[in-house]
């Protein structure tokens, strides 16, 4: 196969700068040569290859848009092309990124003391640290704001009980950053590994995202310092605030992992041969391909756009509500017709598009479904709120 250069058809990377492109070449490679290598076996296993998270640390990719405390301090685009390549990758290689740099890490960054932060991002950056952020109850997904996790004040501190679903990197994760409902509203809290009364239970039968370590959390008046608060958390917009960077991050992530299927659906279908010519001859063959090559182009403007509002402080979050939905939509739309195009032979892992599609069914799901999100953009449009009817 042809080797990897992206699908880029309206010349939108000739627009990068020195900067975004230098971060793009060094995680492409770090995805082909050392993330590659491992991701099949790992996915049919369900288990993350912990020894790359050290790499993503030296690459500058933990906390990247952050400015001090041993990050990056990368731009919003650097950032966007950043996690493009690592889903190209793999879906749960950006979402390990994803959860540690744009939830935990933000969260601390935003909302903790300065004593906080300087505990624990220069850790964290390091990737001697590993951050989960849990806002998601089984019973209470879409509407967060419902929750049932409750932080009680005591003589010495907070008591911590309820219970979180679907939490990426629990298992691994030396503190959480777990958002509970208080006397005083929703605040956040840091909860470290290892605390009397909590309970980590993997889920292990995911049909997606197999290789992202997900995980059920309970706690049972678990004892917390004062200082485990997050200061500066007030209510559920405190975490809609680190959702933001997420959001935006998966933007642009799911076009690496549409680009992947396309990119081998493409040199598939220029080889295969069926009656007497290449697929890749035939007009519906080349409308889907034409559709699918323009759908992801747009779907690159949206991210770059976003990104670029927020470099100049004009980004709202309606514009990152437009980009993840429409996105993650066009991607899975993308890889479902891949899979198509690749014949049976779609369904071996001998290819990457099948895997990519069943990622990003979760993709489309988590941080807000496309519901969702088109429910936002229709609040924000009409100045009419549909989310209870
Ligand atoms: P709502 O009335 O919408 O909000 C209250 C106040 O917050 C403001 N606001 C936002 N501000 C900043 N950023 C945002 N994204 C904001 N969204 C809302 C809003 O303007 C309002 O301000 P004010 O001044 O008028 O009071 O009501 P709500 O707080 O109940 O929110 C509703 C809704 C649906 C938008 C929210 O609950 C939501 O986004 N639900 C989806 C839940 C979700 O996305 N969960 C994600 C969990 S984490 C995860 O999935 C990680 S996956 C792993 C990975 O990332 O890789
Ligand atoms: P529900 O909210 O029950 O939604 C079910 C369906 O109903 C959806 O189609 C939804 O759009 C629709 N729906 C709901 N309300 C309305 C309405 N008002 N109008 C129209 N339709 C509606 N969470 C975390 O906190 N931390 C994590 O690290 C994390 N990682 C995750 C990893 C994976 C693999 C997955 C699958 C999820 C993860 N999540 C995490 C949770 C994720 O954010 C939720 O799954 C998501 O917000 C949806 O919630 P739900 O699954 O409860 O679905």
């Amino acid at each position: 196969m042809e080797a990897y250069r992206g699908i880029d058809l309206l010349g939108i990377e000739a627009e990068l700068t020195d900067e975004e492109r230098q971060v793009r070449d060094a995680v492409r490679e770090f995805v082909e040569r050392e993330a590659l290598p491992l991701i099949p076996q790992h996915f049919r296993e369900g288990t993350f290859p912990m020894e790359l998270a050290a790499r993503m640390a030296e690459l500058g990719l933990f906390g990247a848009h952050i400015e001090g405390y041993g990050c990056a301090g990368l731009g919003p685009v650097a950032y966007g092309v950043a996690m493009r390549e690592l889903e190209r990758g793999d879906s749960a290689l950006r979402s390990f990124c994803s959860v540690q740099s744009s939830l935990a890490m933000t969260a601390v960054w935003l909302h903790g003391s300065e004593e906080q932060r300087q505990h624990w991002l220069p850790r964290m950056a390091a990737g001697e640290a590993i951050g989960a952020f849990a806002l998601t109850e089984a019973e209470h997904g879409s509407d967060p704001s419902r929750m049932e996790t409750r932080a009680e004040r005591t003589a010495s501190g907070w008591r911590l009980s309820g219970g979180k679903f679907w939490i990426t990197n629990a298992s691994v994760a030396a503190l959480m950053v777990v958002w509970a409902a208080t006397a005083e509203g929703i605040r956040g809290f840091i909860v470290e590994d290892g605390l009397p009364g909590v309970r980590v239970e993997p889920i292990h039968n995911k049909l997606s995202l197999r290789m992202s370590l997900t995980g059920a959390v309970g706690f049972d008046g678990v004892e917390l310092a004062e200082d485990a608060l997050l200061p500066g958390t007030k209510g559920l917009v405190s975490a809609l605030e680190c959702l933001n960077h997420a959001r935006l991050g998966i933007a642009w992530g799911v076009t690496g992992a549409a680009a992947a299927c396309l990119h081998e659906t493409l040199e598939y279908a220029k080889g295969r041969v069926q009656f007497s010519r290449p697929i890749a001859a035939y007009q519906l063959v080349q409308a889907k391909l034409a559709d699918m090559h323009t759908q992801l182009a747009a779907a690159q403007l949206l991210a770059l756009q976003a990104s670029r509002n927020k470099a100049t402080g004009r980004l709202h979050y309606s514009h990152i509500s437009a980009a993840k939905h429409h996105n993650a939509q066009t991607a899975l739309d993308i890889a479902r017709t891949c899979r198509d195009l690749l014949g049976g032979a779609g369904v071996l892992d001998d290819f990457a598009t099948m895997r990519h599609m069943v990622n990003l069914e979760a993709v489309n799901t988590y941080e807000g479904t496309r519901h969702m999100h088109q429910l936002i953009l229709g609040r924000h449009i009409t100045g009419i709120s549909a989310f209870d009817g």
